[in-house]
């Protein structure tokens, strides 16, 4: 089974941060998700090079626009490698493959007659590369997102006929109702095309740094048909040698932002169609991180900076907190307080303390040798039930609910921690008549962090990884999930989130 996952490409024009890292964990999660269930996955990530802000960054910063993209790519790169994004190809629009590709797509929506020559004119967000209708303009002509003024832009470019495919894009939205995901994100899509699609441009003519257009090499393509395209054309070059188009197209999921929602779930199918392509299976619409009630931009300058989380926290705490801390598909606040109380109460305490404590009571009563035994009734009851978490986590994970399968499991972890207390092993263990129910519990605890861990190892793989190897367990696939008999050697790690005060 093919799974291809996309974050969004980013501008490298701003350092990376929180936003961005959280898009690509979240992809990530999938994509790490669907290997465990041994699909075919690709995953892909990069970053948007071309259009106007980078052109301006560079000239202010005396450099050409490549050799500023060139100074800036790696750190998004960097970013991915240090939060544990464990894509299969970065790609960036500058890549001479990218380019080659998009102009043949271009030219194919130019020759099926989807294209023509008129005059732009209207208001205009650099930032947002977005012609803005007048009912998305903020007061005093402003743009709603970055907060500054627009300039009424008035010039001779190419348009996408967008209009004609609004009767079709009603159909692929009737036809799968499962195209966007949250469902209030798809009525957004979907009411944004009834009320009418106006004709878009496809060029620029004022610009020189992009994509030249293939029939007129004076214009370049809209930043926006250039990024959106990086989906389709990485598959072309990712691997020297094979071209993976037709194993993975059409995209299984597209990860994105709400900012960018009227790109992805409106012009990019219909330009698909255009260019006689399938357009992607499903596309995810998830909320902003926001601090204090703004959304988290380097350019509102209030930014959690992802890589110092990480040195202090690690990867797996912020990849976690990411999802635990805000509702996937919502916009929710982020802080540095926060941080500390989620790793605290739930990283260190309810999972950390479960791992070390079970492998340390193995250690302590059994020589580190997980005792033979069955399966308690007591775990298997009720709504919390460890068995068969695998399956929700799956059934979760596919319609890309991120925080509630990451809560479905956390529900298992309290209910892990519980059965310790209501067992008490540290008294089983100084009675002899209990010795045969100390080592029920004891499997069953091994069993539980086992299984845990294995559905947790694509949200936090660092710290799981480390915890399945103390077990025992080589396998990383969902397939492991099954009961595991005792006789596996344990050993103790050290806390895999030690307390703050102790790092
Ligand atoms: O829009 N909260 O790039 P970009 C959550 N190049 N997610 C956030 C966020 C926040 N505060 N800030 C950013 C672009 N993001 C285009 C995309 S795709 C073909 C081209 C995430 O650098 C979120 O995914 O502005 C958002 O959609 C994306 O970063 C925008 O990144």
């Amino acid at each position: 089974m093919p799974f291809y996952v996309t974050t969004p490409i980013y501008y490298v024009n701003a350092e990376p941060h929180l936003g961005h890292a959280y898009s690509t964990i979240a992809a990530d999660v999938l994509a790490r998700h669907r290997r465990q269930r041994g699909e075919d996955v690709f995953f892909l990530t990069g970053t948007d090079e071309h259009g106007e802000p980078v052109a301006q960054a560079a000239e202010r910063q005396g450099l050409t626009p490549q050799q500023l993209v060139d100074q800036n790519a790696p750190r998004f790169r960097e970013m991915g490698e240090r939060i544990g994004a464990s894509n299969d190809f970065f790609i960036r629009t500058t890549d001479p493959e990218h380019v080659a590709r998009v102009q043949e797509v271009v030219q194919r929506v130019h020759d099926n007659g989807h294209v023509y020559e008129g005059t732009y004119e209207g208001w205009y967000c650099p930032r947002c590369a977005d012609f803005k209708t007048e009912s998305e303009l903020g007061e005093g002509n402003t743009c709603a997102i970055h907060e500054i003024r627009l300039e009424r832009e008035r010039e001779q470019n190419w348009f996408f006929r967008l209009s004609a495919f609004e009767d079709e894009l009603k159909r692929l939205y009737a036809e799968r109702p499962d195209f966007v995901a949250p469902s209030f994100r798809r009525n957004e899509a979907l009411s944004f095309i009834e009320g009418g699609l106006q004709d878009v441009s496809l060029s620029r003519a004022k610009l020189s740094w992009g994509v030249p257009l293939p029939w007129q090499r004076e214009q370049v393509v809209y930043v926006w048909f250039d990024a959106l395209l990086n989906y389709y054309t990485a598959l072309s070059y990712a691997r020297e040698e094979e071209d993976l188009t037709d194993r993975f197209w059409p995209a299984s999921w597209h990860v994105i932002g709400k900012d960018i929602l009227k790109f992805h779930c409106v012009y990019w199918p219909a330009f698909l169609l255009a260019a006689g392509l399938e357009p992607p299976e499903r596309l995810y619409v998830h909320g902003y991180l926001l601090m204090g009630e703004k959304k988290m931009s380097k350019s509102l300058g209030n930014v959690l900076d992802p890589n110092e989380v990480v040195e202090r926290f690690g990867s797996d705490a912020l990849r976690f907190y990411c999802f635990r801390e805000v509702s996937f598909g919502q916009d929710g606040n982020v802080s540095a307080a926060g941080f500390e109380t989620r790793y605290e109460t739930e990283l260190a305490n309810d999972w950390g303390n479960l791992a070390s404590r079970t492998l340390a009571m193995i250690e302590r009563y059994r020589g580190g040798v997980v005792p033979d035994g069955e399966v308690d009734p007591v775990l298997g009851e009720g709504e919390d039930a460890l068995a068969g978490i695998d399956g929700v986590v799956r059934e979760l994970l596919d319609r890309a609910e991120l925080s509630q399968a990451l809560e479905a499991i956390w529900a298992r972890v309290r209910r892990l921690n519980r059965y310790v207390e209501e067992t008490k092993p540290w008294e089983l263990a100084k009675d002899a008549a209990q010795s045969d129910r100390l080592d029920r519990v004891l499997y069953n605890l091994a069993e539980g962090v086992r299984t845990l861990a294995l559905v947790l190892h694509p949200y936090i793989p660092e710290t799981s990884g480390r915890l399945l190897d103390a077990l025992s367990e080589g396998n990383r696939e969902l397939d492991a999930f099954g009961a595991r008999a005792g006789g596996a050697h344990v050993e103790r790690i050290p806390p895999l989130f030690p307390k703050l005060e102790a790092r």
